[in-house]
């Protein structure tokens, strides 16, 4: 059997505004599979129908893939989106991250970061010191890629996720992508939620507070959404996009009990 691995990524987009995107890393038993998979929720989103869908799948070299563990989930219930945004900015400035960088970085995800007050693809890239957006192009972001759990995990967290109540692809996705990203010492937290309407459950994430679901960040309907990494200052960022959008890793770790 073949123990190669490829990155598949996903891009849908409607004139032009991101309507939904998904990576994954997998055997090449599983490319044809999830390539359907991914077909199908571009093709079928709540975000509206794409007009234009990218997939590419790229094979990746085995002894590059980077091992790690995935961080312990914990969710935080909230009565209301205002009260989830509320303790979303308190767990960044329990980070250093200063308040007025956390507001105006929840204004922008909350106002659509990108070109015309629409959403972006990628991610932002804050500095933390400044307060300044650091990503190269800030209609797009940042996209952190070829990441996934690996074979050998699957059907624990599967099983764990299911007796938590989280079943399905989504939790599974954020909190592997949250993961890869508290791998990079140059980030110090992430805030993220959704810019799909039907869902409302956003995070924040940090090697040091593990990922930390919030049950509101937003009203339903609003289809405004998105991710900041907050960074430690430009020094080193070219590296640090590229490990982000091409580092291969496989989370093979997970502590249940957080
Ligand atoms: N890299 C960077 N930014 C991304 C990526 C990526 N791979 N994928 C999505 N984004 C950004 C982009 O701006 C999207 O518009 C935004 O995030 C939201 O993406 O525990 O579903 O896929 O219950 O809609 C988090 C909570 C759900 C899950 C997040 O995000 C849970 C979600 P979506
Ligand atoms: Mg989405």
């Amino acid at each position: 059997m073949s123990a190669a691995f490829n990155s598949i990524r996903m891009h849908a987009s409607r004139a032009g505004i991101h309507v939904s995107g998904a990576e994954s890393l997998v055997k090449d038993q599983e490319v044809e599979a999830v390539a359907l998979e991914l077909f199908q929720r571009a093709f079928k989103h709540p975000r509206g129908r794409a007009d234009r869908i990218h997939l590419t799948i790229e094979q990746v070299v085995d002894s590059q893939i980077r091992s790690a563990s995935l961080l312990p989930l914990k969710t935080l219930q909230v009565d209301s989106w205002q009260n989830g945004r509320a303790k979303a900015a308190a767990l960044l400035t329990s980070h250093g991250i200063p308040s007025a960088v956390v507001e105006s970085s929840i204004a922008a995800l909350a106002g659509g970061a990108a070109a015309g007050g629409q959403v972006m693809r990628g991610a932002m890239l804050v500095d933390v010191s400044s307060g300044l957006r650091l990503e190269p192009d800030p209609n797009r972001g940042v996209r952190v890629s070829r990441m996934d759990i690996a074979p050998q995990l699957s059907d624990r967290i599967g099983t764990w996720l299911d007796a938590e109540g989280l079943s399905g692809p989504r939790v599974t996705e954020a909190l592997v992508l949250a993961s890869k990203v508290a791998l990079y010492p140059q980030v110090v937290a992430e805030l993220c939620w959704s810019d799909d309407p039907d869902y409302l459950t956003g995070y924040v994430a940090s090697a040091q507070l593990g990922y930390r679901r919030i049950t509101r960040m937003k009203a339903a309907g609003d289809m405004m959404g998105g991710r900041v990494l907050f960074v430690r200052g430009a020094q080193g960022l070219n590296t640090l996009i590229a490990k982000l959008q091409t580092e291969p890793v496989l989370f093979d770790g997970f502590d249940a009990e957080g």
